[in-house]
Order: C-alpha cells, then sequence, then structure tokens
C-alpha cells in the first residue's frame, strides 16, 4: 500500500518566505511530508521546471449574488431581484483555470430585509460548485434585528467579516451605521471590509456631468476621482479607530488612498489595504475606447492612470497593500444582465460595476509583477494566497505550503507565454477586460485539497465538491484594547 496518496515530485516549491526544491507528500487532502524525495506514492505528478505555489486565495469576489439593486446608480425605488451571471459552478472552473483554489464572497443584504435568509440560500448556491469558499456578510440596513439576532447567528456559523459599503445606492451606509457595524463587530470578533467612496460626492459630480452631457462611459472615471476615493478611506479609518475595530480597506486604487492607511498604520491602527490587477493593469483610458466598449472596463474605484498604477506598485512593496483579490463582479457585454441592460447608449451611471477577473488574477501579478521585476516571487506568493488567508483567519490551513495545510497548490511554468482570451477564462461572461495582453507565467495544474482540478487548462472537478470553510477567532481581528479616554462602549464578548 503506498504511503501517499499523491507526491508532487521535482518542483521548486515557492512557501512566500523563500523557495525551496523538495517534494509534496499528500495523504487524505493534506500535505503531510515534504522531502526531498518521495516515492510511494499512488499518483505522481511531475513538476520538474515548474514552479509549485500555495493555491491561490481570492478574498474579495462576487458569485452567483442575488441582488437587489446595487453595482450601479439608476436609483430604481423597487429595483428588481436579479442573480448574477456567474454561478459558483462557473467562478469555480475560471478560477481553477488561474490557479485559484479558495475564495471568500459574499452574502447580499437587500434594504428592508434580513440577513439569515440570504445566509442560508448563499450556502446552498455555493455548496454546488467546487471552490472552498467563505463569506463576507454584507450589511446595507443594520436594524436591531439584523444586528442583535441575525448577524450573531451568521458569526457562529463561522462567518468572520462583515462587508460594508460607503456608496452605492442602495447600499451604502450613513457614519452613524457604519458605527453600528463597527461596534457590533467588535463586540462579536469580525474584520469589517469596507468599500471606501463618498457616496454624495460621486452623486453630486454624476449630476453635473450628466447636466452637462457628459455621459460616455469614459465619464466614469470622472464622477469619482482619487479624493472621493481618499476621503472616504480617511474617514472609514478614523471611525474604526474610534470604535478600536481592525478594517481592511478593498481594492485600493490610488496612492492617496493608501497613503490614508500607512499613516493609520504608523500610529499604530490595525488597517490593511487591498488592491485589484485591474488597478495595475488598467487605466481610465480603457473606458475612452470607441462606442460603448469602454463599459468593459468600468468598475468601482475607476482605473486611474499609468503614474497611478506605478505608485500602487510602490505601496505593494512597501507592504502598506499587502492582498490582492480579484473583486471579480462580472457581468457580460452583451445580454439583459449586461453592461447593455439598460441600452447601447445608456449614460455611465446607468452600466453596472464590476469586471471579470478570476482567471487573470495569478497571471497577471506574476506577469507585470515577478516577470518584470517590479516584487520578488516571495511577494507574489504572499499577496495572492498567504496574506489573503491570514488575513481572513484562513490560515494555516490555506495560503501555505505546509504540514497539515490542505494540499491545495497551482503548478507555474514561470516562462510560458500566454496571449489573454476570453475561452482561456472559463467563466460564464463574454469579454475579459485583458483580451491580447500576453504574459509571461501560467497555471498549468490546479489541485485542490489533493486533487487535480485542472490540467493543461482543462477544468475536471465535480461539482458540489466545494466546501465551506468555517472560521473561528483569530489575532488579526482582536481589537488593539486603545480607545479615547479609555471609554470603551462595547467589550468584546470573547476577549481570548
Ligand atoms: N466595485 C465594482 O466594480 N463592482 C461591484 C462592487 C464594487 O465595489
Ligand atoms: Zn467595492
Ligand atoms: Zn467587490
Amino acid at each position: 500500500m503506498a504511503d501517499y496518496d499523491l507526491a508532487i515530485r521535482g518542483g521548486q516549491v515557492a512557501t512566500g518566505f523563500g523557495t525551496t526544491r523538495c517534494d509534496i507528500g499528500v495523504r487524505d487532502g493534506r500535505i503531510v511530508a515534504l522531502a526531498d524525495s518521495i516515492t510511494n506514492a499512488a499518483q505522481v505528478i511531475a513538476a520538474d521546471g515548474l514552479l509549485v505555489l500555495p493555491g491561490g486565495v481570492d478574498s474579495h469576489c462576487h458569485i452567483e449574488e442575488v441582488s437587489r439593486g446595487g453595482y450601479a446608480s439608476t436609483g430604481d425605488a423597487e429595483p428588481p431581484v436579479t442573480v448574477s451571471e456567474e454561478s459558483f459552478a462557473t467562478a469555480s472552473a475560471s478560477a481553477f483555470a488561474g490557479g485559484t483554489t479558495s475564495v471568500v464572497c459574499f452574502v447580499p443584504q437587500w434594504k428592508g430585509f434580513g440577513v439569515w435568509d440570504r445566509y442560508v440560500d448563499a450556502r446552498a448556491r455555493a455548496a454546488k460548485g467546487m471552490l472552498d469558499h467563505s463569506f463576507h456578510q454584507i450589511i446595507a440596513d443594520p436594524t436591531d434585528e439584523v444586528m442583535d439576532i441575525e448577524v450573531p447567528r451568521i458569526v457562529a456559523e463561522g462567518v468572520r467579516s462583515l462587508k460594508v459599503f460607503l456608496t452605492y445606492e442602495p447600499l451604502h451606509l450613513s457614519d452613524g451605521q457604519f458605527l453600528r457595524v463597527l461596534t457590533k463587530a467588535r463586540e462579536l470578533g469580525c474584520l469589517v471590509t469596507v468599500h471606501c467612496e463618498n457616496y454624495d460626492a460621486i452623486n453630486w459630480r454624476t449630476h453635473e456631468l450628466l447636466k452637462h452631457g457628459m455621459t460616455a462611459p469614459k465619464y466614469h472615471a470622472w464622477s469619482r476621482p482619487p479624493v472621493v476615493e481618499r476621503e472616504a478611506t480617511h474617514r472609514a479609518i478614523a471611525l474604526a479607530e474610534l470604535v478600536d475595530q481592525p478594517i481592511q480597506v478593498f481594492h485600493v486604487s490610488c496612492a492617496e488612498a493608501a497613503e490614508e492607511i500607512a499613516r493609520a498604520q504608523y500610529r499604530g491602527v490595525k488597517v490593511w489595504g487591498e488592491t485589484c490587477p485591474q488597478y495595475v493593469a488598467l487605466t481610465a483610458a480603457d473606458m475612452d475606447r470607441p462606442g460603448f466598449e469602454g463599459a468593459k472596463f468600468m468598475c468601482s474605484p475607476s482605473p486611474r492612470t499609468t503614474e497611478e498604477q506605478a505608485r500602487i506598485w510602490e505601496m505593494i512593496r512597501r507592504g502598506t497593500l499587502d492582498v490582492v483579490s480579484s473583486d471579480h463582479c462580472a457581468f457580460s457585454y452583451e445580454g439583459d444582465k449586461g453592461k447593455r441592460q439598460n441600452g447601447s447608449d445608456a449614460v455611465f451611471r446607468d452600466i453596472p460595476n464590476g469586471i471579470p477577473g478570476f482567471a487573470t488574477r495569478l497571471p497577471i501579478m506574476f506577469s507585470e509583477g515577478v516577470s518584470k521585476g517590479r516584487i520578488s516571487l516571495d511577494e507574489f506568493v504572499r499577496l495572492t494566497s498567504t496574506n489573503p488567508a491570514r488575513l481572513m483567519g484562513l490560515a494555516p490551513r490555506k495560503g501555505m505550503i505546509a504540514i497539515g495545510a490542505d494540499a491545495d497548490l497551482a503548478l507555474w511554468d514561470p516562462a510560458k507565454k500566454v496571449t489573454i482570451t476570453n475561452a482561456l477564462m472559463q467563466h460564464a461572461i463574454d469579454y475579459t477586460p485583458y483580451e491580447g495582453l500576453e504574459v509571461t507565467g501560467w497555471p498549468v495544474a490546479t489541485i485542490r485539497r489533493g486533487e487535480v482540478v485542472m490540467r493543461d487548462g482543462k477544468v475536471q472537478a465535480e461539482p458540489g465538491t466545494g466546501r465551506f470553510l468555517p472560521r473561528g477567532s483569530y489575532d488579526f481581528i482582536r481589537p488593539r484594547g486603545v480607545t479615547p479616554n479609555g471609554f470603551d462602549p462595547a467589550p468584546p464578548l470573547n476577549p481570548g
């Protein structure tokens, strides 16, 4: 009888803290041996000439979300219920195609409704996919019932992060509502993740732009310049500091917002910054393509300039931005759920925000980062796998190549040149914003809990095999115990 179910032999194992040549032995879906030579295995995969990376952890992505408005500013009084095009099955295929094995996605909340039913629904939907998954609970309406009864129940199930929006109709919270969420998160022991843009400022500029006939997709960027993001980032951090509640600022697109994070980190505040490939690989000029094409690049915050891209790389190198997620939030170009759902001449305000990015996250960050010498291989592994796993309380089970960790791995050819096409994405969406981009470095196999789920671009996982990842209390989300005047109105229930 074999000692191991699987051995990965001959690869360069990139741990995020150094790269070493060793074999990996897997039993019952976990890594049980790291050694010079592992031979007695039921299945052997040769990884000569390849890097062996921990499977990607995408800690911010929107999958099969059931929404009532949001991500476009049409402001309907009674928005219809819609389900996003990307199902958990198609999202899983796309993620595996790009070397990602775990995700943290969202449980929605509709204004005027509770969250428990949404949570049960999201769990059932995710169970049909192939990705290991956890959730952020969106809070769009922090009523007594939601905050005092339903959210504690969901946290007890192992959901350890709440998500708030400071913009979007009907999702955005007032400062008072945000404080309430921060306070409850502190009490229960959760991370709070925040979309930082100023709702009223965007509305005001949008109104003025439209009044002046500036309606094309490119004016999306004009409606929300960096100052709008910087202001909301500053405010989110200040309120989190007031409450003494750890937060992660999602999708930082510009240095001036990142500088707010750096300043707070210097003061010792528990705040972390995430960015996404779109902020180093796209610019606002992409939204100025002929006709309606610019809509394909529209997401929020907006892509910026090439100068800003360089500043984002610098903020990554400094460690201010330590997680790169996809913010995959995909709408096809065509079709009644797509970018043109309000017509091919819709004003920018009425075009849904969001772009696909599961399969391109690792290849773009490797190619633009490691292959072009902007970051090291260690930094790449930490940004795309180890750091998100740690910050979300999924490590050491996820995001690491270590004894006892789940055998989630990406076998990576660092020299392979690929021209990105939509067919390679394996998602449910009819385009990729990166069509034609040439990258150096590509996954040749993805392994999830010891099972080869993608080989040479062929996804071979069974629907329904993804597992829910319950999260417990962990160090990152523990408050510092520093409150103004020492007055602590929301002591943690389990200070641990
Ligand atoms: N940004 C997007 O572009 N889409 C959805 C959510 C978000 O914050
Ligand atoms: Zn967001
Ligand atoms: Zn998002």
